[in-house]
C-alpha cells in the first residue's frame, strides 16, 4: 500500500519512485529471468529496439534489447506482474480497485551504449477517453544517472497532451524538451517508478560497464476505453487486480488478431496489431521507423 503522501505526490507531480518494492534478492531472479528470455530471443530473431530518432540524441552506435508481452515468456514474470505489492499500488495510483493490463516490455539496456529514449508522452501511441493509462517501471538491477535512467518532466502531465514530432519516432521536438532539462529519477534494484502516460519522460545513453535492465507494465482502468482502435497486443486485456465491470476484456484484440489489417476510424497511428511477429510486438507501418517499442 501506497502512503497518503506518495499518493499525493503522484497527484501533484504526475511520477512517483516506489523504493523497495520488491527485495533485492526478488529483483536479482527478475533480472537473471529477463536476461535469459532475451537471450532466447536473440537466437532466433532480431530484437534491437532503438528509436530512429534516438540516433539524434547521440553520435554513439547504441542498442536497446526488448521482449514485447513477457507474460508468454516467463511465468516468474507474469507473477511479478500479479503481485499484490504491485497491484495494489497500480490501483492507488490509477484511482481504480480495478487494473488492466495494456501490454509490458522488458528493456535491455546494454553497457557502454545503451540506447537513449528522446522525450516524449505514450499518450500518443494509445489514447484513452480518461487518461488512466499509467506505466510501472520495474527496476532489476541500479539504475543510476550513467545507466541512462528515466527521466521525467515534472507536472507535465497536467497538460494534456502535446503533438509529437513523427519522423524517426513520435518524439518531442529536441530543442524545447532537451533530456538534461528533465528530472532524472535514478533508481535501485526493486524501485518501481511510475507515470502517467501524459507525464514527458525518456532517457539517456547507458554509458556505464553494466547492463540496465527494467520491466515496463503499462495499466489501466479497465472502464477506461481506448479513444481509437490501436495499438493492441497479445494479452492486452488480461486483468491484473479485480474484474473487468464493463465484461468486455479483450474483445478489440480478439477481433484484431483475427483480422489482417485493422482500420479505426482515424486510421492506425501504430500500423495495427502489435504482437503479432513471435510476440515481440512487431507493428505493421509504426511510427517509429520499424521500431515497435512502445
Ligand atoms: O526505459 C526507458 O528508458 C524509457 C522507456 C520509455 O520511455 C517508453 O517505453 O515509453
Amino acid at each position: 500500500m501506497l502512503t497518503q503522501a506518495q499518493v499525493d505526490f503522484y497527484r501533484e507531480h504526475g511520477y512517483l519512485l516506489v523504493e523497495g518494492m520488491f527485495s533485492a534478492e526478488e529483483a536479482a531472479q527478475f533480472r537473471v529471468e529477463a536476461h535469459a528470455v532475451i537471450e532466447r530471443l536473440r537466437s532466433i530473431s532480431e530484437v534491437d529496439a532503438t528509436w530512429t530518432s534516438a540516433r539524434a540524441v547521440t553520435a554513439t552506435k547504441t542498442s536497446l534489447l526488448h521482449c514485447h508481452n513477457v507474460q508468454f515468456h516467463s511465468a516468474l514474470l507474469t507473477r511479478m506482474m500479479l503481485d499484490e505489492r504491485f497491484t495494489a499500488a497500480a490501483a492507488q495510483i490509477i484511482g481504480s480497485p480495478n487494473v488492466q493490463l495494456h501490454h509490458n516490455k522488458l528493456f535491455i539496456k546494454p553497457s557502454e551504449k545503451g540506447s537513449p529514449f528522446p522525450m516524449h508522452q505514450d499518450q500518443p501511441f494509445f489514447p484513452h477517453d480518461n487518461d488512466s493509462m499509467i506505466a510501472a517501471v520495474v527496476h532489476f538491477d541500479n539504475a543510476p544517472l550513467e545507466k541512462g535512467c528515466i527521466r521525467v518532466v515534472d507536472k507535465s502531465y497536467k497538460n494534456g497532451p502535446i503533438p509529437h514530432v513523427a519522423d524517426g519516432g513520435w518524439h518531442l521536438p529536441f530543442d524545447q524538451y532537451p533530456l538534461e532539462s528533465s528530472v532524472a529519477c535514478p533508481a535501485k534494484a526493486g524501485d518501481v517508478l511510475f507515470f502517467s502516460y501524459l507525464t514527458v519522460h525518456g532517457s539517456g545513453v547507458n554509458t556505464s560497464s553494466e547492463a540496465r535492465t527494467t520491466m515496463l507494465v503499462q495499466m489501466r482502468d479497465p472502464e477506461d476505453q481506448p479513444t481509437i482502435v490501436t495499438h493492441l497486443s497479445r494479452g492486452q486485456g488480461m486483468m491484473l487486480r479485480g474484474v473487468d465491470p464493463t465484461a468486455s476484456a479483450g474483445s478489440n484484440v480478439e477481433w484484431s488478431l483475427s483480422t489482417p489489417k485493422p482500420q479505426s476510424a482515424m486510421g492506425d497511428p501504430m500500423g495495427g496489431t502489435m504482437g503479432g511477429m513471435g510476440g515481440m510486438g512487431m507493428g505493421m507501418g509504426d511510427p517509429m521507423g520499424g521500431k515497435p517499442t512502445m
